[in-house]
This record gives structure tokens, sequence and C-alpha cells, in this order.
């Protein structure tokens, strides 16, 4: 038995469902997803749902609000989604892999060791950017090093507005500053590469019991020990999304993202002379003053181009495979 509103139910979800459809519906949370079924949270309880009883299976998002029929042989209504994490599914065919449904902040986790790298975290950001989500950066493994300023100072670079926590995740009492973040009916995702903690997080938070495994000292790596998404109720009532850890973020669309994490960079953008300046050797080029004057950060640009290389490609590729797929013809 669940109370909704702990779980995340709000008026933008209570209104896709009509005064008539309360007696034959009845609304519920994905917690988990497997390959044929999901867990469900509701008032009455927690079940399993065939994925076939969806319309669509392969659009659901652990997050995602769903309305159950009380007629078992009705399909499940997915409802509409406040927000979305997604990003590309590897393999490089452009496809859309949903991370998580209406979360409201993004626990980006990256380990005070090799793991931190300015171009992984910048990619969260443009993730939760673009999809309107509070973006918290939480550092863990801060135990390990003598230096945990350094990674604080190298992450508040990248956004000095934004909330960034050095802990040792396996020790709750350091993660007291971090609950204020997970108020009763709010979800927090957390994500980030194997390893970094994300699980272990979730356990000294929620007094969850998500498995965790030592990473291994030869590469320093994690090893994927989670392997599906899935939602943590807190004992005061907010909700915690693990997820399996990811090396690389291909974004999906992202150009609003991608604008919002680099102002710095944008801002010379449209001081170009020239509409279509390539930033190379173009007479009148701001970027190119800037790198030069040195108020422009080479390393943010190289980035920031780098970014804008992969969207140009992924929505070529997105451009071909809708291309292939065959039309319905108009009779
Ligand atoms: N010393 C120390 N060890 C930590 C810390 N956070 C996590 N660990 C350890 O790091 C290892 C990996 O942690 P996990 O929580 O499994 O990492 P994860 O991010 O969930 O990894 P995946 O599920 O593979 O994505 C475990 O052995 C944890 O005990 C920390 O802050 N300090
Ligand atoms: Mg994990
Ligand atoms: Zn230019």
């Amino acid at each position: 038995m669940f109370d909704l509103n702990q779980l995340g139910w709000k008026p933008f979800f209570q209104t896709q469902l009509g005064a008539e459809e309360w007696d034959a519906y009845s609304p519920a949370r994905i917690a988990l997803i497997h390959r044929s079924h999901c867990v469900v949270w509701s008032a009455q309880d927690e079940h399993e749902l065939q994925i076939a009883r969806f319309k669509n299976p392969k659009d659901l998002a652990v997050g995602d609000w769903v309305a159950l029929p009380h007629e078992h042989r009705k399909t499940v209504r997915l409802l509409n989604r406040e927000n979305e994490l997604a990003r590309q599914a590897p393999g490089g065919r452009a496809q859309k892999q949903l991370i998580g449904a209406n979360i409201d902040t993004l626990l980006i986790v990256s380990s005070c060791n090799d793991d931190f790298g300015e171009s992984r975290i910048e990619r969260f950001l443009a993730l939760a950017a673009q999809a309107g989500i509070r973006p918290v950066i939480v550092l863990t493994k801060a135990d390990l090093t003598g230096d945990a300023d350094h990674f604080k100072e190298a992450a508040r670079a990248l956004d000095p507005e934004i909330q960034i926590e050095c802990v040792d995740a396996r020790d709750p009492d350091q993660l007291t500053d971090l609950h204020p973040l997970f108020p009763p009916g709010e979800t927090t995702a957390l994500i980030g590469a194997s390893g970094v903690g994300k699980s272990t997080l979730i356990n000294s938070l929620a007094d969850a019991d998500q498995p965790t495994f030592e990473v291994s000292t030869f590469d320093g790596k994690g090893q994927h020990t989670t392997t599906a998404r899935s939602l943590h109720l807190m004992p005061d009532g907010g909700l915690l999304l693990d997820t399996p850890g990811m090396r690389e973020l291909q974004l999906v669309t992202c150009d609003l993202g991608i604008a919002a994490v680099f102002p710095d960079v944008v801002q010379y953008l449209d001081q170009c002379r020239f509409n279509n300046c390539l930033h190379q050797s173009d007479a009148g080029c701001a970027i190119r003053e800037a790198l030069e004057c040195g108020t422009l950060d080479a390393a943010r640009w190289t980035r920031y181009q780098q970014l804008q290389v992969e969207q140009t490609q992924y929505l070529e590729t997105l451009a071909a495979r809708n291309r292939r797929i065959p039309r319905p013809r108009n009779r």
C-alpha cells in the first residue's frame, strides 16, 4: 500500500484521467522494468504487470505513471510525462533509450579519482537542462583522496551556481546535506559511470539493499553491478531512482541543454561578424578573439564543439533511419 502523493502523484497526471474514468482505472507508478514484466506501485499494493498489456511496450520508463484498468483485458494506459531522461542506445543507430521519467532532481555522481571528467559531467548537466530537471553534483570517495577540494573546484568551474557535495557515500552521516533534496513526493535519479557509488548512496540514503561491488583495483573501473533501473522509497517519502553505470553518455536531441550548459561559449557565438562563421580563421570571429585573449577557455570550446559534432551526427543518422522506415501509402 502506497500513498500516491508520496509516490509523486500530481495534478499534471490527475487531469489526464477524466472524472468518469476514475471508476474504471487506478493510477500506479512503474518502479522496475524487466524484459517481460514490470513492477508497479499503487495505492492498493505492489504487483507485477505484463509488458504485453501496454500498447507500446518499448516506450516505458521507470518513473512512468500508468492508468491500470480494473477490467483486466483492457490495455494499460501510459500517462503523459512531465519530463524524461534519455540517451542514445549503444550501437550508434540513433535509437533512444529511456533512463527514467517524471524526475525532479538529477544527482550526477562522480568519484574523486580518475573517473572524474569534465566532459562526462557536462553531458549529464546538458541532459538535465534539456529536460528541465534540477542537477546536483555528488563527488564520492572523498575519503580516498587527500585533495577533495581539487575535484570540487573543477566541478564548480563547470557551473558556479550548482550544489556540489563531497562525501564518503558509505557514511549516512555525511549525506545529511542531501536530505532536503528528497522531500516526500519528489523523485531523484542518480546517474554516473559504473562503480562511482550510486547504489551505495541509495543504500545509505534509503536504507535499501541494492547490490554493490568492489571496484577492480586493477583498472579502477566499475563492473556494472546494477543492471536494471529501479525506484526506491526513502523512509520519509522521497523517491530515488538507481541506474546502471554508463561510461559514455551519447545525447539525443539536446540543443537547448547544451546551450544552457555553455553560456560562456554561446555569448561569443552571437558576436561573430558573419552568421556562417566557421570559427577558424574567419575575419571578425568573436570565438577566436576570446580564445586568444583568454576570456574563453580552450578546453570548454573543444568540448562544446565535440557535443555539436555528435548532435549533427545523431540528427543525420536519425533522419536517414526515418527515411528507411516505409510510410503507409495513402489510399
Ligand atoms: N571508500 C569509498 N568507497 C565507496 C564510496 N562509494 C562507493 N564505494 C565503493 O565503491 C564500490 C562500487 O560502488 P557501487 O555503489 O556498486 O557503484 P555503482 O555506481 O552503483 O556501480 P554500477 O552499479 O556498476 O553502476 C563499492 O565497493 C562501494 O563500497 C565512497 O564514497 N568511499
Ligand atoms: Mg549500482
Ligand atoms: Zn566565429
